[in-house]
């Protein structure tokens, strides 16, 4: 039901999880719930043409799940883990003790405690396991941070992220958010 309402939830925003080609970038969430933050940093994937997939993988409601997704990522191409979560934000930390990917975790505003309580389960990670933590509810920041680090080993990518294409993005970003308020 989850994945039914997930693959709904992205079609109707026309965000494209289900590309032919191996995803490069995994994006993962705690919950349908986590969508509206998430599929921000879908959007900037897509507009860079960087293949990816969604995936809804809790780290308490479906420990199995996070293990398996975690641990054969990298042998299946994917290249880089967004993993967003609120609340207790247990989810970027475990995935990045499990694969040697580098992992972008989001805290998403999800609790009476506007979202500090997912930051701060984020980004507090022992030595060791190191998780890239953007500022709550920013998948967008998310999104980029991934083309940026796709870019070093991509010069084509590297090419669209110039100066003049990157403002576009963050403008046409700006404006949805614009519009949105
Ligand atoms: C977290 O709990 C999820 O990442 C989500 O942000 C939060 C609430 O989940 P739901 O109760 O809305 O499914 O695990």
């Amino acid at each position: 039901i989850v994945e039914a309402r997930l693959n709904s939830m992205l079609k109707e925003d026309s965000y494209d999880s289900q590309s032919e080609v191996a995803p490069r970038v995994g994006i993962i969430m705690g919950s349908d719930s986590d969508l509206p933050v998430m599929k921000e940093a879908a959007r900037i994937l897509s507009m860079f043409g960087v293949s990816h997939e969604v995936r809804i993988v809790s780290a308490h409601r479906t420990p199995a799940m996070m293990f398996s997704y975690s641990s054969s990522a990298q042998e299946r191409g994917v290249q880089i883990i967004i993993a967003g979560a609120g609340g207790a934000a247990h989810l970027p930390g475990m995935v990045a003790a499990l694969t040697p990917l580098p992992v972008i975790g989001v805290p998403v505003r999800a609790s009476a405690l506007d979202g500090i309580d997912s930051l701060l389960s984020i980004v507090q990670m022992p030595r060791g396991v190191p998780v890239a933590t953007v500022a709550i509810n920013n998948a967008t920041n998310a999104g980029l941070l991934a083309v940026r680090m796709l870019g070093v080993a991509d010069a084509d990518l590297v090419a669209r992220l110039g100066p003049l294409n990157l403002f576009v993005v963050i403008y046409k970003c700006y404006v949805r958010l614009i519009c949105q308020t």
